[in-house]
């Protein structure tokens, strides 16, 4: 195609030149004579720039071929989305979140892919929004390794990689990462617990675990935060086993809990509030009594409308959020991008605590003291 586009330019501007030449003088009427040097050099010279000619002209083929492209979706902005899943409260109002910024309306296509905590799965749907060729990715990574490769491909095609609420541990190929400070989280829990036992004169803490997904950020950051003030204050962990953010997970771990450890435990610590609510489950049905005032403190985290109801029913003790509505900062990061800027790295969203009155202690972690919020119908109404 290129040569031809250049013959083709070559014999017009060749042509052009011996046409300009017989308008101007008397036609020779003897055999021109044979090609002297200077005309191969003016030939040579017609067609160097008969191939910058052909150049220019591909490159704007090119740029009319992407602006056709871009064209083709109304001018809005193509971002996919591989969310973790749908197992818990916490995941559905991080999904309407997203869903609600990223709208048509708000000038967005988004390809939604829930990946029902399959890891396989949600690496396939990243490559499928490569293949489409999308304009920005969120990841919402089920586990923190395994990423480098797939975000290499993201990196090679040019598609920037926006990592929300859970973080990637093992490759740095993303733009930023918005959520909450799981080990916060989880030594806040630890130092609220302190607190509370010394105001309540308990003296032993022999706690059980029920973990988040195993190898998630969320789990890795509570399990660690939680067992560093529980190291210090030399408490017994009895166990840890995964409900893997689930309801039924939460109350299959709380049931063998209570047959292992029955009259051995005083707290139990759930990783988030529909695990929460499948241990009350089992503790009801195994007639363990639990929350203020009764037998077993149950801890919980995300703080969920559900898990606050929990704690104003007097069933969970105290609850440490982890806010789930981090979508309208990751769109500050793409405008960011959008208008040719550097966003940050790394951008916290909010967390905060809560507990019914009596339950609200004064704690610090890593010296900061720490606000609880006391949970009333209105912070119940104005939560997720
Ligand atoms: O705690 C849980 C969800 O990644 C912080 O995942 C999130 C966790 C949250 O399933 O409810």
């Amino acid at each position: 195609m290129k040569k031809k586009l250049i013959s083709m330019l070559l014999t017009g501007v060749m042509t052009a030149s011996l046409l300009a030449g017989c308008g101007g003088a008397t036609a020779p009427t003897a055999p021109a004579a044979p090609a002297a040097p200077a005309a191969e050099a003016v030939e040579e010279k017609v067609e160097e720039k008969a191939e910058e000619v052909v150049e220019d002209v591909e490159e704007a083929a090119e740029e009319v071929k992407e602006e056709v492209a871009d064209a083709g979706s109304d001018g809005l902005i193509a971002v996919g989305f591989a969310q973790v899943g749908h197992e818990s409260d916490w995941r559905t109002a991080s999904t309407k979140s997203c869903q609600d910024v990223f709208s048509k309306e708000n000038g967005y296509d988004l390809s939604f892919v829930d990946c029902d905590n399959d890891e396989a799965a949600q690496k396939e749907a990243v490559r499928s929004f490569i293949e489409q060729g999308v304009d920005y990715i969120i990841i919402d990574p089920i586990i923190a390794t395994g990423w480098d490769t797939v975000l290499t491909e993201c990196d090679d095609a040019g598609i920037p990689v926006i990592v929300i609420d859970r973080t990637i541990d093992d490759s740095d190929k993303y733009v930023s990462w918005v959520g909450s400070d799981f080990l916060t989280e989880g030594k806040a829990a630890g130092e609220w617990l302190k607190a509370y036992v010394d105001a309540q004169g308990i003296k032993e803490v022999n706690a059980l675990i029920i973990q988040g997904t195993i190898g998630s950020s969320a789990q890795i950051g509570r399990t660690d935060g939680f067992q560093e003030i529980a190291d210090r204050e030399g408490w017994t962990v009895l166990d840890k086993q995964t409900g893997d953010f689930t309801e039924a997970g939460g109350q299959e771990v709380m049931e063998s809990y209570c047959k292992s450890y029955a009259g051995k435990f005083n707290v139990v610590i759930c990783e988030n509030d529909n695990e929460a609510f499948g241990a009350m489950t089992a503790m009801d049905n195994a007639g363990v009594k639990y929350g203020p005032g009764n037998d077993v403190i149950l801890i919980s985290y995300d703080a969920c409308t559900a898990g606050l109801k929990e704690v104003q029913a007097g069933k969970i003790t105290a609850d440490f959020e982890c806010n789930p509505l981090a979508a309208p900062t990751v769109e500050g990061v793409i405008k960011t991008l959008e208008s040719g800027g550097t966003p940050e790295a790394q951008i916290l969203v909010p967390d905060n605590w809560y507990a019914l009155k009596d339950a609200i202690v004064d704690f610090s972690v890593d010296g900061n003291a720490q606000k609880m919020i006391e949970v009333t119908d209105e912070v119940i109404e104005a939560q997720y």
